[in-house]
């Protein structure tokens, strides 16, 4: 039986991979654990929640005994423009916290899901279709942190058979919680504006192109790459996945089908317009396709669809 352990577990992914753990084996199984805990809501409510610091050793230790825990997806982290701001916070948490979960999964025989980003790559990586294995010199704190968490995963597993595995996620797109302060978080506010305003200030300029996934494929990713059979990843880590790929001037457009009226206007932030410049175009993920079957469900039309419909009904 799967007992799990999610840390960061109240931002973007864990909101959902919260509730899609707990459907697929059962709501003790999963504990969500995060270093806030909102007023309102502890993840979703439904099953056991702790506060749990990630760069402390002995709250991991402690949780992960309490809870008998075997896997732990491990989300807690400043995304590429907080981290910016931050960079010496943003080096404790991504890589003094992630060395800390790895240390008490060596200990406590846990599997471990990291995932990594596009920001992994850097200005010198081939920018179309970014190979699986490239040259990997990232500009960004952000960057500098997801390679040597990439790295870290490769050890634990060599060298003490941790079973360590994780995705490169593109840019999320999704409508339960907001986006944590990312480069790609245009993506999302976006669509809020649309409804909310039928406007929208958009801080990259109009022909950035990235890709970009709807969550329901990033839950999917994660999930199906730890239910993976282990004797057909040769990879195992930093698996690159993708799903759709844009501009913020093609996005508007597909919402422009929806909302006839709506209008985007750029006031490009610098800092963030460099870190997007600094990252592939697009990435090929034909080895996540052949080594454990990853396929997106949704791209640029349906998400869209599906986002609008739901963010509706959320906004009221
Ligand atoms: P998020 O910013 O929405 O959530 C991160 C959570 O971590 C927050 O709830 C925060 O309170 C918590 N946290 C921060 N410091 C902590 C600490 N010291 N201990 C415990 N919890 C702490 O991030 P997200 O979008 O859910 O991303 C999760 C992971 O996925 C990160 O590693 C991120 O780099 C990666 N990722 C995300 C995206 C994306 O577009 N969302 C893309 C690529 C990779
Ligand atoms: C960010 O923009 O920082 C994230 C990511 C792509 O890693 N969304």
């Amino acid at each position: 039986m799967q007992r799990i352990l999610i840390t960061g577990a109240l931002g973007q992914i864990g909101s959902e991979l919260v509730v899609a753990l707990r459907e697929r084996y059962g709501c003790d199984a999963v504990v969500a654990s995060d270093i806030r805990m909102t007023p309102a809501r502890d993840a979703d409510g439904t099953g056991p929640f702790e506060l749990l610091d990630c760069t402390d050793f002995r709250q991991i230790q402690e949780t992960v005994r309490r809870y008998d825990i075997d896997t732990i997806y491990h989300l807690a982290a400043l995304l590429s423009a907080v981290a910016e701001e931050k960079p010496r916070v943003a080096w404790d948490v991504n890589m003094g916290g992630f060395y800390k979960v790895l240390e008490v999964a060596r200990e406590s025989k846990c599997a471990v899901f990291h995932p990594s980003s596009i920001g992994a790559f850097g200005p010198s990586t081939p920018r179309d279709g970014t190979p699986q294995d490239t040259i990997q010199r990232p500009t960004t704190m952000y960057g500098v942190t997801k390679v040597a968490g990439e790295l870290l995963c490769d050890y634990y597993y060599t060298r003490f058979g941790v079973d360590t595995r994780g995705v490169r996620y593109p840019g999320l797109i999704s409508y339960v919680a907001p986006p944590g302060g990312g480069t790609t978080d245009y993506a999302v506010e976006i669509f809020y504006e649309a409804i909310r305003n039928q406007r929208y200030s958009c801080f990259l300029e109009a022909d950035t192109c990235l890709d970009m996934m709807y969550m329901p494929d990033a839950i999917k990713a994660a999930i199906d790459l730890m239910e993976a059979d282990a004797s057909r990843l040769v990879h195992r880590n930093a698996f690159n996945v993708a799903a759709a790929n844009f501009t913020p001037e093609t996005l508007a457009a597909e919402i422009r089908k929806h909302i006839p009226e709506f209008v985007i206007k750029y006031n490009v932030d610098p800092v963030r317009q460099a870190i997007a410049d600094s990252w592939p175009a697009s990435i090929d993920d034909s080895t996540a396709r052949e080594e454990w079957d990853w396929a997106p469900s949704y791209d640029l039309e349906t998400m869209t669809t599906d986002m609008l419909e739901n963010l509706r009904k959320k906004l009221g």
